[in-house]
């Protein structure tokens, strides 16, 4: 285990983050290195999934580990994850993301899933997924279609999130440019993003 990398995370609204990834030939030493380098950024972030495209990469890889409410899974790594079968019944989960940092909202998904894909080694795997697993899957699995959170759930509180995120980066910049002038007042009513 030598020479890990922590990674940028990119923060909405990033162009990035709404691309479609494209899949893995197979899990070689490369795509290794990468889930390595995605599981210590998750860890350091802290969070309990991450998704290629929200480090830059658009590879359909995921990783996940979860130490929390009674779940103890991971770390699991995944290239080209499948979701090949879903349950009827649907849960509600008040979701976060570290790329819409510090904004939650409560999304309806399937409650139970079943997913196929390449493991660490590049075999085949079937994973029967529930609770916080199973939402966390669903969520990473989105990312590779270009798909956040806050694009299942009302346009209005997305609209609203979005615009804090440009605030934020904006004020970042600011700090980062060394310019203490006050903020100039832009848009009051929110952006078409
Ligand atoms: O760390 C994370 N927590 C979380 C909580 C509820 C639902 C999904 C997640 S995933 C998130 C990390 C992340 O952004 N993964 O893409
Ligand atoms: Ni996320």
């Amino acid at each position: 285990m030598v020479a890990m990398a922590l990674l940028p995370i990119l923060t909405a609204p990033d162009p990035r983050l709404k691309k479609k990834s494209q899949p893995v030939k197979a899990v070689d030493g490369e795509i290794r290195q990468l889930m390595d380098d995605m599981l210590e950024t998750m860890k350091a972030a802290p969070g309990i999934g991450l998704a290629a495209p929200q480090v830059g990469v658009l590879r359909r890889v995921i990783v996940l580990e979860i130490e929390r409410e009674g779940t103890s899974v991971g770390p699991l790594f995944m290239a080209n994850p499948e979701i090949i079968d879903v349950s009827d019944e649907d849960a509600t989960y008040n979701e976060g993301c570290l790329s819409v940092p510090e904004h939650y909202a409560d999304v309806v998904r399937p409650a139970r899933v079943t997913v196929r894909y390449l493991d660490r080694e590049n075999a085949q795997q079937e994973l029967a997924c529930e609770g916080l697993l199973a939402t966390c899957v669903q969520h990473e699995i989105d990312h590779l279609d270009g798909v956040l959170f806050i694009d299942k759930i009302s346009s209005l509180k997305r609209s609203m999130i979005l615009r804090k995120l440009v605030k934020a980066r904006k004020e970042k910049e600011r700090e980062g440019s060394g310019d203490r002038a006050p903020a100039k007042k832009e848009i009051e009513h929110a952006p078409a993003l």
